[in-house]
C-alpha cells in the first residue's frame, strides 16, 4: 500500500514528465501526440516507476518486465517517461526529436533504441506481441510479466480480439493489458463512431479478467489498482481499464477532438504550463 509521500512523488513525475512534453511541444517544429500523451501519463508513470521491473541498468536482464507501447503514436511521452527513469537524458530527446535518422522517432522502433521490446506505430499489433512474449516466458519458465498499453480506439482492431482469446486459449496470465480509455479516437468521440460499452463486460467475454480504474488520473486510484494485480503465475490475462481524459490537466487541450495531435504557439505554451503548475499545486495542497 502507497502511503500518501509515495502518491505525492508520482504525481511530481507525472508532472514534470506532462511538463517535459509541453516544452518540447513549444520547441518542436511539428505536431505531436498531445491529447493520448497527456492521458496515459499517469498510467505510465506509475508502470514505470513502480510497478515494472525495469531500469537501465536491468536492460539485459532476462526476468525483466516487457513493455510494449501498442499505441505507438505515444512514442515521445513514452521516451520521457523513461528519461525520467534515467533511460535517457531529457536534453538528448529534445535535440533530435523527430528528425531524420534520430533514435527518437515519432514512433518507437526497437532498431534505433534497442531496450525497447518492439517497435509500434501501426495500431492493433501490440497486443499480439506481448501475447508472444508471454507465452515464450511461460515456456521458458520466467516469471515476468508483460505489460502492453493500448489505445481505446486502437481496441477496435480485429486483431486485438484475437490476441485476447490467445491469450487466454494460452492461459497467459503474465499478461497485462492496459488501455487507456479516454473515449476518444483521432477524429471522433468513441461512442459517436462505434458502440464499444459494454466495454468491460466485451473482455470478460473472453475470458479476461478485468480491473476497472475509474480515474486512470488520479496516482492514487492507478497505483492501488497496479499493486494488487493478480499474481503472474496465474492462469488468467488481466485488463486493466484506465478511464482517462485526452488532454489532461490543460483547459484547452482536454476533451478536444482538435488536440488528438498539434503544435503550440507561444500563448498556448504559457497556458498549458500554467495549467501543470496549478493542477500540481493542488495536488500538493491536498496531499
Ligand atoms: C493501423 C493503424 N491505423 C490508423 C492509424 C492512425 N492513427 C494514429 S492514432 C489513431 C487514433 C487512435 O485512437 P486511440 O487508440 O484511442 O488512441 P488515443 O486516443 O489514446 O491517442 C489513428 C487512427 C495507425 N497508427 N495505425
Amino acid at each position: 500500500m502507497a502511503d500518501k509521500k509515495e502518491i505525492l512523488h508520482l504525481q511530481e513525475l507525472a508532472y514534470k514528465a506532462r511538463r517535459n512534453l509541453v516544452e518540447l511541444c513549444g520547441a518542436y517544429n511539428g505536431s505531436i501526440h498531445m491529447g493520448g500523451d497527456m492521458s496515459m501519463m499517469d498510467v505510465l508513470t506509475c508502470l514505470f516507476q513502480r510497478t515494472m521491473h525495469v531500469a537501465p541498468e536491468l536492460q539485459k536482464e532476462s526476468e525483466r518486465d516487457r513493455f510494449i507501447l501498442s499505441k505507438g503514436h505515444g512514442a515521445v511521452g513514452m521516451y520521457i517517461v523513461m528519461a525520467l527513469k534515467g533511460f535517457f537524458e531529457y536534453q538528448e530527446i529534445c535535440e533530435t526529436y523527430g528528425k531524420l535518422g534520430s533514435k527518437f522517432g515519432q514512433h518507437p522502433c526497437k532498431t534505433r533504441l534497442p531496450m525497447l521490446e518492439a517497435s509500434t506505430g501501426s495500431l492493433g499489433h501490440g497486443l499480439s506481441i506481448s501475447v508472444g512474449l508471454a507465452a515464450s516466458a511461460r515456456q521458458k519458465g520466467q516469471t515476468h510479466r508483460v505489460f502492453c498499453l493500448m489505445g481505446d480506439g486502437e481496441t477496435c482492431e480485429g486483431s486485438v480480439w484475437e490476441a485476447a482469446m490467445t491469450a487466454r486459449a494460452q492461459k497467459l496470465g503474465n499478461l497485462v493489458a492496459v488501455v487507456d480509455r479516454n473515449k476518444q479516437f483521432m477524429t471522433s468521440f468513441s461512442e459517436d463512431s462505434l458502440v464499444m460499452e459494454p466495454y468491460a463486460d466485451k473482455w470478460r467475454a473472453f475470458g479476461w479478467k478485468v480491473v476497472e480504474i475509474a480515474d486512470g488520473n488520479d496516482m492514487a486510484q492507478v497505483v492501488d489498482a497496479f499493486d494488487h494485480l493478480p499474481d503472474g503465475d496465474s492462469e488468467i490475462p488481466t485488463v486493466v481499464i484506465a478511464n482517462t481524459i485526452k488532454g489532461k490537466y490543460i483547459s484547452f487541450m482536454e476533451r478536444q477532438i482538435k488536440w488528438h495531435a498539434g503544435s503550440l504557439n507561444e500563448k498556448d505554451l504559457e497556458t498549458a504550463l500554467k495549467d501543470l503548475d496549478a493542477a500540481f499545486e493542488k495536488q500538493r495542497k491536498e496531499s
